[in-house]
């Protein structure tokens, strides 16, 4: 069988962590034969959550492929993980699906982390469907979590299914469509409960008020009085749903194996195919986004989304055919950096085992070994007819921590070890602080971190402590100024002559940094401008007030002059550098903090201690929205304020609160706190002195 554009579906899973996308994954693969075995989360035997990491905590860290085949179709299930400091997997899986299923717990409803994946779902524009999984479990109330998902994403969200029985009585559901029953892991048809007559009456009169609403002559002939058919319904449903304007609610248990088999034969109904998927491409000026109908006739597109390392096979590259065939044994072009790639052997993979595959085509997943130039977010196409898809947009690492290697054998193997962990997670970043000489990496969160360091002892051999750095504090300046310096050395033979004049001016928050040339008359010869800007580079790399890094200003070298026999690059860069130090002192330097929106739901009774200790904070409270006994409080917070906030929160809550954190943007930082961080860093530098 050949699968492509026609009849394939990517469907990624997201949820709120434990929801039971795994589980649900795992019972997929076992009913469409795809494995054998059964596993559980619980016992840590599940295809999907395989890595050691994943069993030791009962959580998925990694997106995975699992692909199985339902009615001739492949159905590539990306599970994700849930757990919100692994966003940059979901970001990537959401990316090369056409379809989301939602995952939502009965006894737990709508939480934090479905509101955070119907938004990207939204911002994918991505069709989807509920699941409102574990309906066996005591506590769970079907009813009352669709009016909690209707109460968050609106009316479109309608059932499509009403569940038999419910907590250990759960036994089937109830297609409101097709207007049957089925129950048991076999999914047996059953007769509707008499019970339920009115109940399925009233549901399946909604839901096809609202498939009718979406089509003229559909909503004419309901309007009218009349029956419509299961195919104009099921046809409507799949407009609706493929529009977005409709989003069913199904409902089963992954554990008790029930509702499965509908699950699937939704996916196949309701979810788009790859081919109705517009393939985004960057144009030929790399910045415009245009939309190109998917084809499996030449030239190759393939996104790549996820980069495994693995010390002993090495890298695996996972990729999304859009455009064309793939051939095992080819060659490719790695149409983002321009370099020729040579393909070895196509695999699909399941979990961690890989089938070998001759070649895969437009709509599919697959993976390949040992790629040599190529990273997450390139493309992989043909020289003659080079397309680039718009890649992956990776939310920025904020938390970070400090990396202290344990022995000086740690220590020798830190940085290839760090280099590996890194490419193989776009939200993880390295980076020397030069000001305090650690080495930080940078993740979602600390569990991220936590895990990547486990991660290098376990792969790499290399054990590491991880300790909380300082805060990437920055600087810029509040008023425009103008400096002037002129570096020059009379000594015996060649002296040394550089004068620049710089202006000044300050930019909006998140603006960066420029650098713009307005000599005339060449007072500067050209070629000594690269000079004077390198050394404004290098100058703003450490700001006047406290050493922290400049940002959000325009530098403008406007004039200076030059010694014919004297001057030189370097006189030009150090004349440059010490200008825009004597420019930034002059131009009122603030001290610039990181601050952070944050997002925590706790239960009602908690609110008053969260707003008492997020305002020993910093904090400024935005919004607080009261649902089912929680309350979400939405507020602003210092970065340095809130860098163990999951150990505070904890503590306040027993555990029983949740809550996201983003990085906003940097503001001022308020004068005490300015004085007390330039103070601890003379201090520091102080210390520095007295050792050296
Ligand atoms: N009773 C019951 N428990 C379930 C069901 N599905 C999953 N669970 C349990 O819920 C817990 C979490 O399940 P997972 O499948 O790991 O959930 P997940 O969404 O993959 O979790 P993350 O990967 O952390 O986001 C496990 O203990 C499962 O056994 C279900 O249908 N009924
Ligand atoms: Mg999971």
């Amino acid at each position: 069988m050949q699968y492509g554009l026609e009849n394939i579906r990517n469907v990624v899973f997201l949820s709120h962590s434990g929801a039971g996308k795994t589980s649900l994954s795992e019972i997929i693969l076992f009913d469409t034969a795809a494995i054998s075995r059964l596993g559980r989360v619980d016992d840590g035997s599940t295809t999907s959550d395989y890595d050691p990491d994943e069993i030791r905590r009962k959580i998925s860290i990694n997106l995975k492929m699992l692909p199985c085949v339902w009615k001739e179709t492949r159905v590539n299930i990306i599970d994700t993980p849930g757990y919100s400091d692994f966003v940059g997997e979901v970001r990537a899986a959401v990316r090369v699906s056409e379809g989301a299923v939602i995952v939502v717990c009965a006894a737990s409803g709508v939480e934090v982390g479905t509101e955070q994946v119907w938004d990207y779902a939204e911002e994918a524009k991505l069709p989807r469907l509920f699941f409102v999984n574990k309906m066996d479990r005591e506590n769970a109330s079907f009813f009352r979590t669709v009016e909690q998902i209707q109460a968050k994403f609106g009316a479109k969200c309608v059932p499509l299914q009403l569940p038999v029985g419910s907590q250990s009585d759960f036994q089937g559901i109830v297609d409101l469509l097709a207007m049957k029953a089925y129950t048991g892991t076999q999914a047996k048809e059953a007769e509707i409960p008499a019970s339920m007559q009115e109940q399925v009456k009233s549901f399946r009169e909604k839901l096809v008020e609202a498939v009718a609403e979406i089509d003229d002559k559909l909503i004419e002939k309901y309007l009218g009085g009349e029956e419509l058919t299961l195919e104009e319904l099921t046809s409507g449903l799949r407009q609706a749903v493929v529009s977005g304007r409709v989003v069913p609610i199904l409902v089963g248990s992954a554990l008790q194996n029930i509702g499965i088999a509908s699950l699937l034969d939704s996916l196949l109904s309701y979810l788009p195919r790859p081919k109705e998927h517009e393939v985004l491409v960057l144009g030929s000026d790399k910045k415009t986004v245009e939309k190109v109908a998917p084809s499996e006739e030449p030239p190759l597109a393939a996104l790549v989304f996820k980069t495994s390392a693995d010390p002993y096979v090495g890298k695996l590259t996972y990729f999304r055919v859009y455009m064309g065939v793939i051939e095992s044994n080819s060659h490719v072009w790695n149409t983002t950096r321009g370099g020729a790639e040579r393909i070895g052997q196509l695999y699909i993979l399941r979990g961690k085992t890989q089938e070998t595959v001759q070649q895969l085509r437009a709509g599919d997943i697959g993976a390949v070994a040992k790629l040599n130039l190529t990273v997450t977010g390139d493309t992989l196409g043909s020289k003659d007819k080079p397309m680039v898809i718009v890649p992956i947009s990776f939310p920025e690492p904020i938390f970070n921590k400090a990396v202290y290697p344990r022995t000086k054998a740690d220590l020798d193997k830190l940085g290839t070890a760090l280099a590996r962990i890194v490419e193989e997670d776009p939200t993880l970043r390295m980076h020397r602080d030069p000001d305090t000489a650690e080495t930080i990496l940078s993740g979602i969160g600390e569990t991220h971190v936590d895990v990547a360091a486990e991660r290098m002892l376990r792969k790499f051999g290399v054990n590491v402590e991880m300790k909380i750095p300082k805060v990437p504090y920055k600087e810029t300046i509040t008023a425009s100024a103008k400096a002037e310096h002129k570096h020059k050395k009379q000594t015996g033979g060649h002296g040394q002559y550089g004068h620049v004049l710089l202006e000044l001016e300050s930019l909006p928050r998140g603006s960066g940094c420029e650098f713009v040339e307005k000599v005339v008359g060449g007072s500067i010869p050209r070629n000594y401008i690269p000079a004077v800007e390198k050394g404004v580079v290098e100058g703003m790399k450490e700001g006047v007030l406290a050493g922290y890094p400049v940002v959000d200003i325009r530098v403008a070298v406007y004039d200076g002059s030059f010694h014919p026999v004297d001057s030189s690059e370097i006189c030009f860069k150090i004349a440059g550098e010490q200008a825009l130090k004597k420019g930034l002192a002059q131009g009122n330097p603030v001290l610039l903090e990181p601050i952070m929106n944050i997002k925590v739901r706790v239960p009602d009774n908690f609110t008053g201690d969260i707003l008492s200790d997020l305002n020993t904070k910093r904090a400024r409270v935005h919004g607080m929205n009261p649902e089912n006994g929680y309350n979400v409080i939405e507020a602003e917070a210092p970065l340095a304020e809130v860098q163990r906030y999951a150990i505070d929160l904890k503590s306040i809550t027993q555990g029983k609160g949740s809550y996201t954190l983003g990085f906003s943007h940097y503001e001022e930082a308020p004068p005490h706190i300015t004085q007390r961080i330039i103070a601890e860093r003379q201090a520091e530098k102080a210390e520095k002195a007295e050792k050296a």
